[in-house]
């Protein structure tokens, strides 16, 4: 008897380590027939970019992302639709559109009562296709992206305010990869190891999945976001 109430036991802890572990296994790897939960690859930051590093438009009041141009030109990527933004205040508005306006005095802020977490942004980019001179198509992939993260206006309503400190991105709804960025005021890109196909137009989502908090804020603020075209 005492044989059988030991065997008992030992099963009972065996099937209690594999169901915890089966449990943590599920926390960490929902399943998921589709995929959309598989195990993303993780993304961090390749080059920074010190804002006096940009030049300045004709419009003095604009600073302008020109680094950019070049090796890896900007997809000019367009919000088209965002989960919450914060209300103007006074005559400073947080729109979405003001991720992608040129400018590094104008940002969006989402507006739930925390950091944000949850809180999208998706954003269309248009395929970028020419002819070869054998006639078929070649269409640039999308080699990278870049952040101006937090509201980097000034240094104090960056410190202020709270920036992203990771994102999860989405191809037309697919999970693709966790974007990880450092706490800095600056410029940041990030290279794909996998580059995009966008022989089509496509919709990027961006999810804030962690952030750096503010010192007086819990509006987690995005300055300038977009893609970048390999252009090789
Ligand atoms: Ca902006
Ligand atoms: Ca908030």
């Amino acid at each position: 008897m005492k044989k059988h109430i030991l065997s008992l036991f030992c099963i009972g802890v065996a099937l209690l380590t594999a169901s915890h572990i089966l449990a943590e296994n599920a926390e960490n790897y929902p399943a998921d027939i589709s995929g959309q939960n598989a195990q993303l690859p993780e993304y961090y930051v390749g080059h920074s970019y010190d804002y006096p590093d940009f030049e300045r438009s004709n419009n003095k009041s604009k600073w302008v992302v020109t680094n950019m141009k070049g090796d890896s030109p900007r997809a000019n990527a367009q919000p088209v639709k965002v989960t919450s933004e914060l209300a103007p205040q006074g005559n400073i508005k947080y729109s979405v559109k003001n991720i992608a306006d040129n400018s590094f005095q104008t940002a969006w802020a989402e507006d739930s009562e925390d950091y944000g977490i949850g809180e999208k942004i998706t954003m269309k980019v248009k395929s970028n296709c020419f002819k070869l001179s054998d006639g078929t198509k070649y269409c640039y992939p999308l080699s990278g992206m870049f952040i101006a993260n937090g509201y980097v206006e000034s240094r104090s309503e960056w410190n202020d305010n709270s920036r992203v400190k990771r994102l999860k991105m989405y191809v037309d709804g697919v999970p693709v990869a966790y974007l990880n960025f450092n706490d800095e005021y600056n410029v940041q890109t990030i290279f794909f190891d996998e580059p995009i196909n966008a022989d089509k137009d496509i919709e990027i989502t961006f999810e804030i999945i962690e952030v750096y908090p503010g010192t007086e804020s819990k509006n987690t603020a995005i300055t300038e976001l977009d893609l970048m075209y390999n252009v090789y």
